[in-house]
């Protein structure tokens, strides 16, 4: 595979993963591409734990903090937190050993909105960045680097690390140089300019990273694909979550609030936002567009039918199936396909600009539509904010989507008080679960508190939650948005 590293100066710096991973000590920081499955170092990370199990075993102390883009694989934050090597993580996370140990209380984390991660790098808000290690699809003559599968924060890891170790994965169709789109003209306030991007698919920088070839300290080649997601294909749920989506899409484009083409789409992660994809590809919409964060199978199904002409992201998110398909395609997929740094394709002042339709995930909602994409019980997180909230107080329209109950129908979605809360009632405009929509725009708490109960509670535990809002009409000191405190966090259970 030497052909991928193209620099003379860097073929020199060729070693095994075990030796690059002995470069990096404890207490360091190090940022770590990857967001979502793809785009991570395979075999540093896997190393690197090796080499804190062994110290371990020493009674050496041995952690360090890991910076990302967002979520990684097994590969990288599973095989760290099982070892106990990491102190500190950001931002957004979604392996279970990880997730156990920061509820444990073992590993601190910062959940940080994913478009603030750079600048707070660049602020010196985060502290110092000691390494980088960065997966590449080459490295050019000139000792430029070719992205893989996600961009994330590697281009500020890269230009802010002390020292820079790469993987170069040959497993990566080498048809990916010109796919990307790395943007340099972000400055520092109070020197800033404007965002120069009025659509998904302008470009406005390089197609590769930019590198100093005296700050690598190691290079080691390798052959892995990412280790992507599965999707289960539709259930009921899912699909009627996505049908009251497209039904309302509809809707607004008959009352000249959307365009036929809709505006640019983001969609989040999961199993109903791939649905809701799915929907698009049978429903009448033609000529879509999306600016969002990461492209799932239901995205490149609409990019391969035709359906949808462009796509900006910063990672691929497929499965196993749908990225062997990508990367066999790689050629005749890049003028459809845009890769950014995260801090651009989750931009405030673009994603208002162009007005993006934004559709995420949630774990729950309170009858006044607070959400709460993040904690269980007000405690234990789950995965962390993403970008959820970049595009939700920003977009066009803000959408977010759960079915109405949780663990067997235990649980309700909607709840009386949310016990955290990400996004707040002014930046939420349309709650959806299976039982229905209720679109929240121009409405004041307390008939927000109506529509909500009415249109997306479960029927079992509808009776309860009006129960609770006739009752705080009653008692509440205030009446704008009518509470009883001493009974809101309560859990709530089915009426059968
Ligand atoms: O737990 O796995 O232990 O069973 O939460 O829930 O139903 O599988 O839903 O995969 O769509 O995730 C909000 C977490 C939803 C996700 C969230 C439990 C449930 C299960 C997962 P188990 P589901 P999803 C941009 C957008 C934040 C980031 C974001 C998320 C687990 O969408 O992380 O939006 N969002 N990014 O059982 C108790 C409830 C519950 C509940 C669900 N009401 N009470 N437990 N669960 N609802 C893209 C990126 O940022 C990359």
């Amino acid at each position: 595979h030497d052909s991928r590293v193209m620099s003379a100066a860097l073929r020199s710096k060729i070693m095994s993963a075990e030796d690059a991973a002995a470069l990096v000590k404890h207490g360091e920081n190090v940022g770590m591409s990857g967001f979502t499955g793809s785009g991570y170092p395979k075999e540093i990370p896997l190393a690197l734990a090796r080499h804190i199990e062994a110290a371990h075993g020493r009674g050496e102390p041995f952690r360090i903090g890991v910076w990302t883009g967002a979520s990684t694989a097994p590969e990288l934050d599973g095989a760290l937190a099982k070892v106990d090597g990491i102190e500190l993580r950001l931002p957004y996370q979604s392996d279970p050993v990880t997730r156990e140990r920061i509820n444990a209380g073992s590993m601190d984390y910062i959940d940080i909105h994913l478009s603030h991660v750079a600048q707070f790098v660049w602020f010196g808000f985060l502290g110092h960045l000691d390494v980088a290690v960065v997966e590449v699809a080459a490295i050019l003559p000139d000792g430029s680097l070719v992205p893989t599968t996600s961009v994330g924060n590697n281009k500020t890891w890269l230009d802010r690390a002390d020292r820079i170790i790469l993987e170069v994965n040959s497993w990566h169709n080498p048809a990916l140089q010109g796919m990307h789109d790395i943007y340099y003209g972000t400055q520092l306030p109070p020197y800033r300019q404007p965002i120069p991007i009025v659509t998904p698919g302008d470009r406005i920088g390089d197609t590769t990273f930019r590198c100093d070839p005296n700050k690598v300290i190691a290079v080691v080649e390798t052959h892995a694909p990412d280790r992507n997601n599965t999707f289960t294909p539709p259930d009921a749920t899912s699909q009627a979550i996505a049908g009251h989506i497209l039904e309302f899409l509809g809707h607004e484009v008959r009352r000249g609030r959307l365009p036929p083409e809709l505006l640019p789409l983001q969609s989040g992660v999961g199993n109903v936002a791939n649905a809701v994809m799915a929907g698009l590809e049978s429903g009448p919409f033609e000529q879509l567009t999306a600016y969002t964060e990461v492209l799932q199978d239901g995205m490149l199904d609409l990019i391969r039918s035709g359906k949808m002409t462009f796509a900006s992201a910063t990672a691929l998110s497929f499965s196993a199936e749908k990225a062997e398909l990508f990367n066999r395609d790689t050629a005749m997929h890049k003028n459809r396909v845009v890769l950014r740094p995260q801090e651009i394709s989750n931009h405030p002042e673009v994603i208002r600009r162009l007005g993006v339709i934004s559709m995420n995930g949630m774990i729950e909602a309170d009858i006044y539509g607070n959400v709460n994409s993040t904690h269980i019980r007000g405690s234990r997180i789950m995965n962390g904010i993403g970008g959820s909230g970049d595009f939700a107080r920003n977009a066009y329209l803000s959408i977010f989507m759960t079915p109405s109950t949780a663990k067997n129908g235990t649980l309700s979605s909607i709840v009386p008080m949310a016990t955290h809360v990400d996004h707040t009632e002014h930046d939420v405009q349309i709650l959806v679960t299976e039982q229905g929509l209720a679109d929240l725009r121009g409405l004041a708490p307390r008939q927000r508190a109506k529509v909500i109960i009415e249109n997306t509670a479960h029927p079992t535990f509808k009776p309860v939650l009006q129960d609770y809002f006739d009752r705080a009409r009653r008692g509440s000191t205030g009446q704008h948005t009518p509470h009883l405190l001493d009974e809101a966090l309560r859990a709530i259970h089915p009426v059968s």
